[in-house]
C-alpha cells in the first residue's frame, strides 16, 4: 500500500513534470503544426518579390535585381528542395551526419574505423583485465596475496602499447588537421560570414560586393499578420533562414568568419566545418563542396540568450546558376568585372605588380572586421525580425 502510494507520488511528480514540459512544448508546436499547415508555396520557391508574405528582413537587406530565371526564387536563389537526411539532423540519429566534402568524408572514416574500433578495443580490454583481476586475485581465492611491486616487462608494456595507439591515431589525425586549414587555391569563392546578435551577415566580396542578412524564419503562430513565416520547405524549425548562404558545389570556398559584437562560431556539420567568428579579427580555412542540396547549422559558440536562433542555411548548387544567382543579386562573376577581382590573390603565390595590385584591392575589398558591413547591416534588422519573446525564448 504505501510502496503503491509512493509509486502513484511519483508518478504524479513525474506526469506533473512532463505536463510542465510537454505544455512548453506544444505552445512552440502549436505554432507550426508540421505537414497540417495548407503549406502555402513555398515562399522561397515561386511567389515573386514584394509578396505580401516577404519578411521585412528582405526589404532590410541590401535591394536585389528580380529573378531572371524561373529557376530562381524570390531572392533570387535556385529553389533547392530538402533532401531527406542529408543536411539535416534526423530524430534518433546517432552518428554523423552524411559527409559532403573531403576533409568531412576522411574525418567521417577517421571515426568510425579508426576512432571507434580503437576506444572500443581499449575499454574491451581494460574491462576484461579488470573482471580477471577481480575473479582470480578475490580475497577467497588468493588468501595470502603477492608482495610483488615493480615488473620491468609488464611496466615497459603499459607504456609503449598506450604510445603506440595514440601515435596510430596521432598520423591521421595531424593530416585532418592541417588538411582543415588548407588556404583556399586561387579561384576560389570567397564567403565572408559575420556573426552578430543574433543573426549572421553574408558578403561576396569577390562577387561585386553582394550582401545579405540571414535570420531565422519565425513559425506561423509568431508573424504579424502578412509577415513571412517557415514552411517545411524552409526547413526545419529553429534551423530555417530567410535568407540562405548560395554557394557552387565542386569549387573551393574561401569562408572567412569573423563578428560585429561577440564570439560566434559558422558550424554546418555537413561541411565538417565550424569556424570562430571572433570581433576583430578574420578567421579563414576552404571546403569544396561534392553534392547540390541543402546543408543546415547554427551558430556553435554560446553567444547569448538567443544564441540557439541564429540558423545557416547554405545552398549548394552548380556553379552555372551559382552564376545565375550573382547576377540576380546584382552582383558579377569574376573575370566579367573590373581585372582586380579576376585573380584571387594568393599571400606569397605571386609577387608580380599586378598581383600585389590585385592583392592590395581584394584587401581593400575584404577589408578588417570593421568594415562596410559594419555600418551597413542595418540596426533595424534586428528589431524587425529578431524573433519576439515567444517560443524557445523563455529563458531571456
Ligand atoms: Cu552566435
Amino acid at each position: 500500500m504505501t510502496i503503491g502510494m509512493r509509486i502513484s507520488g511519483l508518478k504524479g511528480l513525474a506526469i506533473a513534470a512532463s505536463l510542465a514540459c510537454t505544455g512548453l512544448g506544444t505552445i512552440a508546436g502549436a505554432a507550426a503544426p508540421q505537414g497540417a499547415v495548407a503549406a502555402p508555396a513555398p515562399q522561397a520557391a515561386a511567389e515573386p518579390a514584394g509578396v505580401s508574405n516577404t519578411a521585412p528582413t528582405s526589404a532590410a537587406a541590401p535591394a536585389t535585381a528580380a529573378p531572371t530565371s524561373p529557376l530562381l526564387a524570390q531572392n533570387g536563389a535556385p529553389a533547392t528542395t530538402i533532401q531527406p537526411g542529408i543536411g539535416i539532423p534526423v530524430d534518433g540519429e546517432m552518428g554523423l551526419q552524411p559527409q559532403v566534402t573531403k576533409n568531412g568524408q576522411f574525418a567521417h572514416w577517421m571515426h568510425n574505423a579508426v576512432l571507434l574500433p580503437v576506444i572500443t578495443a581499449i575499454c574491451l580490454l581494460v574491462l576484461a583485465l579488470l573482471g580477471w583481476v577481480v575473479v582470480r586475485y578475490r580475497r577467497a581465492a588468493n588468501p595470502i596475496p603477492s608482495k610483488t611491486s615493480h615488473n620491468t616487462t609488464i611496466e615497459v608494456l603499459w607504456t609503449l602499447l598506450p604510445v603506440l595507439a595514440l601515435v596510430a591515431i596521432a598520423v591521421p589525425s595531424i593530416g585532418l588537421l592541417q588538411a582543415q586549414f588548407k588556404p583556399a587555391p586561387a579561384g576560389a569563392v570567397t564567403l565572408k560570414a559575420i556573426g552578430n546578435q543574433w543573426y549572421w551577415t553574408y558578403q561576396y566580396p569577390d562577387h561585386g560586393g553582394i550582401e545579405l542578412t540571414a535570420n531565422m524564419l519565425k513559425e506561423r503562430g509568431e508573424v504579424a499578420p502578412g509577415e513571412r513565416f517557415r514552411t517545411d520547405a524552409d526547413g526545419p524549425r529553429l534551423l530555417a533562414a530567410d535568407n540562405r548562404v548560395v554557394l557552387p558545389v565542386g569549387v573551393p570556398i574561401r569562408l572567412i568568419t569573423t563578428s560585429n559584437d561577440v564570439i560566434h562560431s559558422w558550424a554546418i556539420p555537413a561541411f565538417w566545418m565550424k569556424l570562430d567568428a571572433v570581433p576583430g579579427r578574420l578567421n579563414e580555412t576552404s571546403f569544396t563542396i561534392d553534392k547540390p542540396g541543402l546543408y543546415f547549422g547554427q551558430c556553435s559558440e554560446l553567444c547569448g540568450p538567443r544564441h540557439a536562433y541564429m540558423p545557416i542555411a547554405v545552398q549548394a548548387v552548380p556553379p552555372a546558376q551559382f552564376a545565375a544567382w550573382v547576377r540576380a543579386k546584382g552582383g558579377q562573376m569574376p573575370g566579367s568585372a573590373a581585372p582586380s577581382s579576376a585573380v584571387i590573390p594568393q599571400p606569397g603565390a605571386d609577387a608580380s605588380a599586378g598581383a600585389q595590385e590585385a592583392a592590395n584591392a581584394a584587401d581593400a575589398a575584404t577589408g578588417p572586421a570593421d568594415n562596410a558591413a559594419t555600418e551597413t547591416a542595418p540596426a533595424t534588422t534586428q528589431g524587425a525580425t529578431g524573433n519576439p519573446a515567444g517560443a524557445g525564448n523563455a529563458g531571456q
